[in-house]
């Protein structure tokens, strides 16, 4: 396995929509990157992680919102297909490092998708786990929690970033 270069705002590769995958791609090689992908969220330590953000612009994201980091979720080519009610949770971002918002997102969905083995499933989501994939899906469409911010919000994360990515340089 391998840990993946996750990629950090102002990157442009990830305003990248992603594209759909066929089934025929999800073989052995597939599983081995989802195996990295799945590392790589846990070392970050994220609950998780979308293929935008290491560069790959295939629609696929993985999740684990457990406790005890065993409750593994796989998402290709998800759709939410049913929204309910409204919830607003303080978001972060592998990468979108030291800033949080909040965010207003729907409250519960229901998503199909298929596993990493192309079968397919829907499930019901709601609280934590319905912010995660509504997020990381966000991602697949090139989208950031940041863009959710008024302006001048977005501008003020701009201007931190920028001044943090110089005193790092
Ligand atoms: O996509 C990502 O950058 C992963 C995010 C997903 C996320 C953001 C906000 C709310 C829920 C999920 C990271 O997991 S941010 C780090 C984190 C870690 C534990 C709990 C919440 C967020
Ligand atoms: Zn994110």
């Amino acid at each position: 396995m391998a840990k993946l270069t996750i990629l950090e705002f102002p990157d442009p590769r990830l305003r990248t929509v992603a594209r759909e995958i066929d089934p025929a791609e999800l073989d052995d090689g597939f599983r081995a990157h989802i195996a990295d992908m799945f590392e790589t969220m846990y070392d970050a330590p994220g609950i998780g992680l979308a293929a935008s953000q290491v560069d790959d612009h295939r629609r696929y994201m993985v999740i684990d919102v457990s406790e005890t980091r065993d409750e593994r979720l796989v998402f290709v080519n998800p759709r939410i297909v049913e929204r309910e009610g409204e919830q607003v949770c303080q978001e972060g971002c592998l990468s979108v490092p030291t800033i949080n918002a909040d965010v207003t997102r729907s409250e519960r969905i229901v998503v199909q998708a298929l596993d990493e083995h192309g079968t397919p499933f829907e499930l019901a989501a709601d609280g934590l786990l319905a912010v995660c994939i509504q997020h990381e899906m966000d991602h697949l469409l090139g989208k950031l929690f940041i863009d959710y911010l008024s302006p001048l919000k977005r501008d003020m994360v701009k201007r931190k970033l920028a001044k943090l990515r110089r005193s790092a340089a």
